[in-house]
């Protein structure tokens, strides 16, 4: 029943029922709808500080921040940078960018001068949000680059440093004074950057109706695919300026009501002492966390007995970590999702976390969410697979990112005519509606679910005088999934060693990008038409080791 009628074309379709979604809104009037009903509930928790935010003080002070944001010039259809850990800023400025219409770019804050300014540049962005003690990284980007202070305002959300401003700027700014904006659904509101299945990293444009459509996959309906309720904790230890945490923790518990447990970074043991103070009922991690939650004997020091759901997502996770992970916590629910950023980002979730619970199996990454379509095509006649086959997984429905920003040949390559994304991802569709991938076609490597592009690090190889060509490949590794591996093909006559092209490299961009291992070779594989040929350098390393 979950197929077409056209016999030719096998699409899935989710076994919960299609839901209206309220996808004509604005994304924060979506997100605060149902705010009347728990004004006073603790919206965020800053977890360092244990200062929280209700609600409706959220609601006020994200509306203050779309006044400031105004006052300093920022209209609608302006970028704005934010480059933080997790904060309540954060929450601020999105939300309140929103509120103007303008669109925000997430950025990772341990991201080099260049990374950021690529970034930064290509989105035309006007003002970036940060903390005093990233600006250094922000005042001499070099040549080409804009000038702090010139080009750009810089705004911290502590002690302002020479020429920043403070944020006091924009959430004391009265929120009466927010220009009255006429928003269109298919307006960004939204620009994270992802490399896709190929080349560089590019903007991706999530409009408002892309997001309050993949939120209400997840939250909305009788039945939601991922109950959440207004007396949860959510866990907010993943990354904000990365899609997972952005939508599927900040956003969906924004729009259900529940509370929000912000945390700057990842350490063991601040993590599990904030989950027993603070009672956190749902996590969202990536399979290292499992790995640590599951094997780290800290552990069994603390109660985690609050936890009722585990979602893991942005990364394969093995069976025997599932395994050790429901040992830990035997009272939690634990399921996947599987999320792609262009996908807008949700294209499966385990339908165990439903209000009215469905079986998964162990492996699968749960069913295609509701209101959109799912279909496993044959890479090589592209055309669609039947249940059971491994293919591409391609994705359709008002979710998906609206294109590229300013590169129509890579939104082209990826959406097609008829609007299927393709994923870069290889799995299967199963008798019980349960997806499983199997395999990642694209160029993309996964560190701890941090997106490593290839391509980005090719570039930097081949800029260096003694390198005449180079490839980047992943190498399977037990602690982070995958590390970005090099070949390398000497300059003539130039000597060149392993350690010397790994700093080259280390220099310039943030740490999950380092290369783990050169190996030197005389030529790059590559096909008639130039291109590399990765899947010969994977199964030469799979080979030796
Ligand atoms: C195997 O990783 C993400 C988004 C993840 C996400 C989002 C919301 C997970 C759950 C959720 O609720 O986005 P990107 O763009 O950084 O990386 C996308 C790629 C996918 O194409 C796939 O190769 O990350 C990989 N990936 C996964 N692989 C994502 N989720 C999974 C998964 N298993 N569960």
């Amino acid at each position: 029943q979950s197929q077409s009628s056209d016999s030719e074309t096998h699409v899935f379709i989710s076994k919960l029922p299609k839901i209206p979604i309220s996808n004509h809104l604005p994304l924060h009037t979506y997100c605060f709808e149902n705010i009347a009903q728990f004004p006073d509930r603790s919206c965020l928790i800053v977890g360092n500080t244990g200062k929280t935010y209700s609600f409706s003080e959220t609601h006020l002070i994200c509306r203050k921040t779309a006044a400031g944001l105004s006052n300093l010039g920022v209209e609608k259809g302006d970028v704005i940078m934010v480059l933080l850990q997790n904060c309540a800023e954060f929450v601020f400025t999105f939300m309140g960018a929103s509120m103007i219409g303008a669109v925000t770019t997430p950025a990772n804050p341990f991201y080099t001068t260049s990374e950021i300014f690529k970034q930064f540049s290509a989105s035309k962005a006007k003002l970036i949000i940060t903390q005093s003690q990233y600006v250094d990284k922000l005042r001499d980007p070099g040549q080409n680059y804009p000038k702090l202070g010139e080009d750009f305002t810089v705004i911290t959300i502590d002690d302002p440093p020479e020429n920043c401003l403070h944020f006091s700027i924009l959430s004391e700014a009265n929120e009466n004074e927010i220009p009255s904006v006429c928003i269109d659904p298919n307006d960004p509101v939204a620009l994270p950057f992802s490399s896709g299945t190929t080349g560089l990293p590019k903007g991706v444009i999530l409009t408002h109706k892309s997001l309050i459509t993949s939120v209400a996959q997840q939250v909305d309906g009788e039945n939601p695919n991922l109950y959440l309720k207004s007396d949860d904790v959510v866990l907010c230890v993943l990354p904000l300026f990365h899609i997972y945490s952005l939508n599927s923790v900040l956003l969906c518990s924004l729009r259900a009501g529940a509370g929000v447990l912000l945390m700057q970074k990842f350490e063991i043991g601040s993590l599990l002492e904030l989950i027993q103070r603070h009672r956190v009922s749902v996590a969202a991690v990536v399979p290292p966390l499992v790995l640590a939650l599951a094997k780290n004997p800290m552990v069994d020091k603390f109660d985690l007995s609050s936890i009722r759901m585990v979602l893991s997502g942005a990364a394969p996770l093995g069976k025997e970590l599932e395994a050790a992970l429901r040992n830990r916590v035997p009272q939690a629910i634990f399921g996947q999702g599987y999320g792609m950023t262009e996908a807008g980002p949700v294209l499966s979730m385990s339908p165990a976390f439903a209000k009215q619970p469905l079986p998964t199996k162990s492996g699968s990454c749960g069913n295609v969410v509701r209101n959109a379509e799912l279909k496993v095509v044959d890479p090589e006649s592209g055309s669609s697979l039947p249940r059971n086959q491994p293919g591409e997984i391609c994705i359709r429905g008002p979710q998906i990112m609206k294109g590229y920003l300013n590169d129509a040949d890579s939104t082209a390559n990826t959406v097609d005519v008829d609007g299927w994304l393709h994923t870069g991802d290889i799995g299967y569709v199963d008798d019980d509606d349960d997806v499983f991938i199997v395999d990642r076609v694209k160029e993309l490597i996964k560190f701890k679910g941090f997106q490593v592009p290839p391509a980005e690090l090719e570039a930097l190889l081949v800029s260096h005088p003694n390198i005449a060509d180079a490839a980047v490949v992943p190498q399977k590794d037990e602690a982070a999934g995958e590390v970005p591996v090099a070949f390398v093909v000497r300059s003539n006559g130039f000597e060149l060693t392993e350690e010397a092209v790994k700093e080259f490299i280390s220099k310039q961009v943030v740490f999950y990008k380092k290369l783990h291992k050169v190996y030197f070779v005389h030529a790059i594989p590559k096909s008639p038409s130039g291109k590399i040929l990765r899947k010969d350098l994977r199964a030469k390393l799979a080979a030796s080791s």
